[in-house]
C-alpha cells in the first residue's frame, strides 16, 4: 500500500490520469470501430485507485512470484487494462521468461491497432499475448473464478515456503468484475468455495453499473448481491460512487488488514461516464461512441476534443512515481530476502525456482510403479491413483483434488505428509496455525461439487507455477468445459483425471454414461487426451502429462478393472508416447486387418486378435491412447502403424464414433455408441450395445470379406 496517498482525495493529477485511461479506451474502440467503451469509462477511477495506490507489481519484473495479481474478469472492458499496462510501463523482465513475462509490452502503437490482426491488444485479454495479462478473460465469470485459484495458490505457497523472518509469499489477488461476472454460475461456485476456504488474500471489486447488453439489469438481476456474498462468508463493503476513490481506498486498506475472510467491494458506477447521450444506455455496450459523442465526452472531461490517443507526459510519470516505484521497491526488498532464503533454505528455494521455470526436479519419475501382467488386472483409475501418489511424493507442487469424487476417482494423496488444504485456525495475533494435517499447506484440495469452479481454480493455480490436478467423472466435463477451454487456450499444464469413462460404469445409467465427451475433448485445440488401455499405459500417460508444459492433459480412465497386459507377449507401453502403437502383430506376413481401439476396448481387440489368429487371420492390434500425439508423429511412423495397404479396419471405442473415419476410412467398421447408454450393471450394458470380442471378430471378418471381394 502507498501510505503517502492511500486514502487521500483524488488530485487534479489523479483525475488527469483517470481521464487518460478513459479517453484511450474511447479512442481504441472508436478507431477499431468495435469494442466496449462504456465500462472502461465507468470503472477507470476504480482500476486507477487500485493500481496507483495499492497493487504491488513491479512493472519491469512482471514474473516476480510475489506480485499482486490483477484479473480483469470483465474481459470485454480490456481497453482499460491495455491503458493501465501502457501507462504503468509494464514490460517483460530482463532475463526471465517465466509465465508472467510472456509476450511483449503493450505500446501506444499496439493500442492504436486494438482488435486488429496481429495486435497484442486483442479483443479480450489473451494470456501470453502481451506482458501483464495474468489470465485470459472474456467469457464472463471465468476471471473471478480463476482468481480464486490464484488466491488458493498464494495461500498454499505462503503456508509451504514462508519461514520465520522470511515472508516470501504474502501477495493479494484482485479481480475486477461486472454484473455479468456476478450473474454467471461459475462465479457463484467459486465465491462459495473462496468463502468456505476463508481466502483473506482475495478481493473482488464489483463494478456495479446495473447495465448489461439488453439494458438495465432490473430486467434480469435484482437480488442483493452483497447479502449473497455475506452468506458465502465474505466481508462486503460498499462504495456509493466510483468517482469517490478515497472511499474505495479506505476499503482497500480494510481489505489489506483483514485476516480471515475474502472481500467483496461493491462499487456503484455509471457505464459510459461522461458521454452525455449514452450514459446509462445500452448503446454504451459493444459499439463505439461515434465521432460526435466522442467530442462531447472529451469536452466533458476537459480534454482536447480533437486529440486522439493523447497521453499527457505527466501521466506516465505519475504512474511511475507511485505504481512503478512502490512495486520496484517491494520487489527489491523481496529479492534481497529471497537471496538470504536461498542460503538458509536451499532446498525450498530450489523448489520455487523449479516452479518459476516450469521444470521438474531430477528423478521425479524414478519411483513410478510398474504393474505385473494379470488377467484380472486393475482399473486404470486405480493404477492412475498409484502413479499420481508416486509422482506427488517426489514433486511437492503436484497437488489438487476432485469435485467431491476423490475416493471414486482415486485421486486422494495418501502419503502421510500430504495433508488437506483447509484454513487452519487463526491465532490471537491473526496469524494462521502453520502446517499441520489441515492447513493451507495441505495438498489434498476439496473443491466440493463445483466442477466448473474447480477447473477455473486449477487454472489459477497453474498460472502461479503449481502443477495441479483436477478430477471428476468424464460426464461432468460438460459442466467444466468453459474453464477447460481457457486452460487449453492458455497452454496451462493442468492434469485432469476423468474417470468412469464409458457406458461400462454401469448402474448409474445414461445420465452418468459419457458418449460424446471423449470426441468433444479431442475436438478442443490444445487439449491432450489420453485414454490408456491398462495399468502400464496409465503410467506412461501420467508421465506424458507431467512432461507436458505447453497445455493441459485429460487422462480418461475406467471405473472397471482391465487386464494388465503381458508386455513380454505384447509391445511395451512406452509406445503411448507416440499416441498410437502396434500392440500385437501378426506373424508370417503383413496384416490383413487392423483392429484399432483405446482404453478398455483394447482388451476386447486383443481377445478378438487371439481368436482371429486361431482362425488363421493375420490381424494387428493398434492401441491408440492419444489421437493428438499420434497426429504429431511423422508420416513414416504413422504409415508403420497404419499401413495404407491395409484398408480392412475396425475401430472399437465405447463412445461416440465421431472422428474414427479418419483412421478406418469411409468403409471401415466403427464399433461405437449411437445413442445414450442404459441403466444396468456395466457388463450387461456393454453386452447390450455389442462391446464384446465376438462382435469385433465378426466385424473384422466382414471387413476382410469386403476387401477380398473388391480385390
Ligand atoms: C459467458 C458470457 N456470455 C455472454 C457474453 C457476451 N457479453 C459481453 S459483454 C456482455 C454484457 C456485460 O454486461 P456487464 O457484465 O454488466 O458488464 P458492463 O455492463 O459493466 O460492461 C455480454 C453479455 C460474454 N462475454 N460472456
Amino acid at each position: 500500500m502507498d501510505t503517502t496517498t492511500a486514502t487521500a482525495p483524488a488530485t487534479e493529477l489523479d483525475q488527469l490520469c483517470i481521464n487518460t485511461l478513459r479517453t484511450l479506451a474511447i479512442d481504441m474502440v472508436q478507431q477499431a470501430d468495435s469494442g466496449h467503451p462504456g465500462t472502461p469509462m465507468g470503472a477507470a477511477p476504480t482500476a486507477y485507485c487500485l493500481w496507483q495506490r495499492f497493487l504491488n507489481y513491479d512493472p519491469h519484473a512482471p514474473a516476480w512470484p510475489n506480485r499482486d495479481r490483477f484479473v480483469l474478469s470483465c474481459g470485454h472492458a480490456c481497453a482499460l487494462l491495455y491503458g493501465l499496462l501502457f501507462l504503468g510501463d509494464v514490460k517483460p523482465g530482463s532475463g526471465d521468461d517465466a509465465r508472467g513475462s510472456l509476450g511483449q509490452a503493450v505500446t501506444l502503437d499496439e493500442i492504436r491497432s486494438f482488435r486488429q490482426l496481429g495486435s497484442r491488444c486483442t479483443g479480450h485479454p489473451e494470456h501470453g499475448w502481451a506482458t501483464g495479462f495474468e489470465t485470459t478473460t472474456g467469457p464472463l465469470g471465468q476471471g473471478v473464478a480463476t482468481s480464486v485459484g490464484m488466491a488458493m495458490a498464494e495461500a498454499w505457497l505462503a503456508a509451504t515456503y514462508n519461514r520465520p523472518g522470511f515472508t516470501l509469499f504474502d501477495h493479494k489477488v484482485y479481480a475486477l468484475a461486472s454484473d455479468g461476472d456476478m450473474m454467471e454460475g461459475v462465479s457463484a461456485e467459486a465465491a462459495s468455495l473462496a468463502g468456505h476456504l476463508q481466502l483473506a488474500n482475495l478481493c473482488w471489486i464489483y463494478d456495479s453499473n446495473h447495465i448489461s447488453i439488453e439494458g438495465a439489469t432490473d430486467i434480469t438481476f435484482t437480488e442483493d448481491v452483497g447479502a449473497r456474498f455475506e452468506a458465502y462468508g465474505w466481508r462486503v463493503l460498499h462504495v456509493a460512487d466510483a468517482n469517490a476513490i478515497e472511499q474505495l481506498s479506505a476499503h482497500l486498506e480494510t481489505f489489506a488488514l483483514q485476516p480471515s475472510l475474502p472481500t467483496l467491494i461493491v462499487v456503484q458506477s455509471h457505464i459510459g461516464y461522461g458521454a452525455p447521450h449514452k450514459q446509462d444506455e445500452k448503446e454504451a455496450h459493444g459499439e463505439p461512441l461515434g465521432e460526435d459523442e466522442v467530442r462531447l465526452t472529451k469536452e466533458f472531461y476537459g480534454w482536447d476534443p480533437d486529440a486522439k490517443f493523447l497521453v499527457p507526459s505527466v501521466v506516465p510519470q505519475h504512474f511511475k512515481a507511485h505504481f512503478g516505484q512502490r512495486g520496484a521497491k517491494a520487489h527489491a526488498t523481496w529479492e534481497s530476502l529471497y537471496q538470504k532464503y536461498q542460503v538458509q533454505y536451499p532446498d525450498l528455494a530450489q523448489q520455487i525456482a523449479h516452479m518459476q521455470a516450469g521444470t521438474l526436479p531430477e528423478g521425479w519419475d524414478a519411483p513410478l510403479p510398474r504393474f505385473e501382467a494379470s488377467a484380472k488386472g486393475v482399473s486404470t483409475r486405480d493404477a492412475a491413483g498409484k502413479v499420481q501418489n508416486a509422482i506427488a511424493r517426489q514433486v511437492p507442487w503436484v497437488l489438487g483434488g476432485a469435485a467431491d469424487l476423490a475416493p471414486s476417482t482415486k485421486t486422494v494423496l495418501t502419503f502421510d505428509f500430504a495433508g488437506v488444504f483447509e484454513p487452519g485456525p487463526l491465532a490471537d495475533d491473526g496469524e494462521r496455525a502453520k502446517a499441520d494435517a489441515h492447513s493451507f499447506a495441505g495438498r489434498n484440495f476439496h473443491f466440493g461439487i463445483r466442477e466448473h469452479a474447480m477447473c477455473a481454480a486449477v487454472s489459477g493455480m497453474a498460472l502461479a507455477g503449481l502443477r495441479p490436478f483436477a478430477a471428476g467423472f468424464l460426464i461432468f466435463t460438460d459442466y467444466a468445459r468453459g474453464a477447460m477451454r481457457l486452460a487449453a487456450m492458455m497452454g496451462l499444464p493442468v492434469t485432469y483425471i476423468w474417470t468412469h469413462d464409458s457406458i461400462a460404469l454401469g448402474e448409474d445409467g445414461p445420465t452418468h454414461q459419457p458418449i460424446e465427451q471423449l470426441a468433444s475433448l479431442r475436438a478442443m485445440p490444445g487439449m491432450r487426451v489420453l485414454r490408456p488401455a491398462d495399468a502400464n499405459e496409465t503410467v506412461e500417460a501420467w508421465r506424458i502429462a507431467m512432461q507436458s508444459t505447453d497445455g493441459p492433459t485429460s487422462l480418461v480412465l475406467t471405473r472397471q478393472a482391465l487386464p494388465t497386459l503381458d508386455r513380454t507377449q505384447y509391445a511395451s507401453a512406452a509406445g503411448v508416447a507416440h499416441g498410437a502403437y502396434v500392440l500385437a502383430d501378426c506373424e508370417g506376413g503383413s496384416p490383413e486387418v487392423l483392429l484399432l481401439a483405446t482404453g478398455s476396448e483394447v482388451a476386447l481387440c486383443i481377445a478378438a486378435y487371439e481368436q482371429l489368429k486361431k482362425d488363421g487371420v493375420r490381424a494387428r492390434v493398434v492401441s491408440m491412447p492419444s489421437w493428438e500425439l499420434f497426429e504429431r508423429q511423422d508420416a513414416a511412423y504413422q504409415e508403420s502403424v497404419l499401413p495404407d495397404a491395409v484398408q480392412a479396419r475396425v475401430s472399437v471405442e465405447a463412445g461416440s464414433g465421431l472422428g474414427w473415419e479418419r483412421y478406418v476410412g469411409r468403409h471401415g467398421a466403427i464399433l461405437a455408441m449411437h445413442s445414450f447408454g442404459t441403466s444396468a450393471p456395466g457388463k450387461d450394458v456393454l453386452a447390450h450395445f455389442g462391446f464384446d470380442a465376438a462382435h469385433v471378430v465378426r466385424a473384422a471378418q466382414e471387413q476382410l470379406r469386403r476387401h477380398q471381394a473388391k480385390a
